[in-house]
């Protein structure tokens, strides 16, 4: 693969709703868009970081610098067969795991572009249609959280996923509980808002046959998960702490978790994540595709990972208009029946990227060009 360009393009654009979790409110995303330029064809990625470094360490700005000094020179330094080499090459350098994963992913779409194939076969995906979920924030009320799961379930969404902090916490679940009965598939997910201390209450949430609870102890932690697994019976699922395939062997080794959430840019790119879902696979631990509010491109990228095999529990990646008035691809991501999104066929990511939207929301860019 001969790579001699990389653009970088950050666009900025305002979320259909706010949404809220136990770290802030967002109003809007920022996201990189990266283009990795081959001689006939573009791989593009998106980088999922924050403006703020709040559910990582990254930001868009970090990672826009790592990309800039570090990982694009890298890429240029040397020619690669297949994208699995990529993650090899940036191992150099410590975590930044979403800059990384953006530049692997935009490779991984030039190379199932220059292949012919979708992203999805590129990957070893089989399924045709993935099932899918929606997360939704913490509401200013009751009532609004079940207007919001109502509109939700109506649009046959097959997991309901709410965010909780300290304060709201039994009471949303409760509530949903009472109205759409205890079959609904429900879960919470804290963005590590609670400590040991909290057991008690994470206690009481056992009485409400959740699918699981996402990552409720801190973002970096794996021994205390350990501990609060063997006192609740609610599944543990983790998020932020499982950066590598040997965060997931440890977390499974210490009984940490029951569920791993797959995240491509927070393990590190796509051949990471496909690591993981292969030995999650062997060891019967169930993993399913989590979001980052992504756009288009991520979705797109989203979509494929979810279609290896092992991805059995509905994700969050919902459809384009869940997030977006417009979506930077074409077509958007749109569910082809209630709660199901048909894994594209077409060659790479599968959707065209809409440059109208992009140049309406971009906010700075710039191009970089290999010297070799
Ligand atoms: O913890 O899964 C999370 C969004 C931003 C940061 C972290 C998380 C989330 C979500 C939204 O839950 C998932 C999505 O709809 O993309
Ligand atoms: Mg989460």
């Amino acid at each position: 693969m001969i790579i001699r360009r990389v653009d970088l393009k950050q666009i900025k654009m305002p979320l259909k709703s706010s949404f809220e979790t136990s770290f802030g409110k967002m109003t809007y995303k920022e996201m990189i868009i990266v283009s990795v330029f081959g001689e006939e064809h573009i791989g593009y990625a998106e980088c999922v970081a924050m403006p703020f470094p709040i559910y990582n360490e990254e930001t868009n700005r970090t990672a826009w610098g790592m990309m800039e000094d570090f990982l694009i020179p890298k890429l240029f330094s040397r020619r690669l067969s297949h994208p699995d080499e990529v993650s090899q090459l940036f191992s150099f350098m410590r975590r930044n795991n979403m800059a990384k994963a953006a530049i692997e992913g935009a490779v991984w779409d030039l190379y199932s572009k220059q292949q012919g194939l979708s992203l999805s076969k590129a990957l070893g995906g089989e399924l045709k249609e993935i099932e899918v979920g929606v997360s939704i924030g913490i509401e200013d009320n009751v009532n609004s959280l079940l207007r919001k799961v109502d509109h939700f379930l109506e649009q046959g969404y097959k997991k309901v996923k709410v965010k909780i902090k300290p304060g709201w916490d039994i009471e949303p679940i409760r509530a949903i509980r009472e109205r759409f009965g205890m079959e609904i598939p429900l879960m919470a997910d804290a963005n590590s808002a609670f400590t040991l201390n909290d057991l008690p209450l994470l206690k009481q949430l056992d009485r409400y046959n959740l699918l699981m609870i996402e990552q409720p102890l801190a973002h970096d932690d794996i021994v205390y998960h350990a501990k609060l697994q063997a006192q609740i019976t609610t599944p543990v699922c983790l998020d932020e702490s499982i950066h590598s395939l040997e965060d997931a062997k440890k977390a499974i080794e210490l009984g940490s978790c029951k569920i791993i959430n797959i995240k491509i840019g927070r393990v590190g790119g796509l051949t990471e994540a496909k690591r993981i879902h292969d030995y999650c696979d062997e060891k019967n631990i169930p993993i399913w595709c989590g979001g980052m509010l992504e756009a288009g491109i991520g979705r797109a990228h989203n979509l494929a990972i979810a279609s290896l095999n092992n991805f059995l529990i509905p994700g969050d990646t919902s459809a384009s208009n869940r997030y977006w008035e417009e979506d930077i691809i074409l077509p958007e991501v749109t569910m082809s029946k209630p709660g199901v999104i048909s894994v594209p066929t077409k060659a790479g990511i599968g959707f065209e990227v809409n440059d109208k939207v992009i140049e309406k929301f971009i906010v700075k860019e710039r191009s970089y060009i290999s010297e070799y």
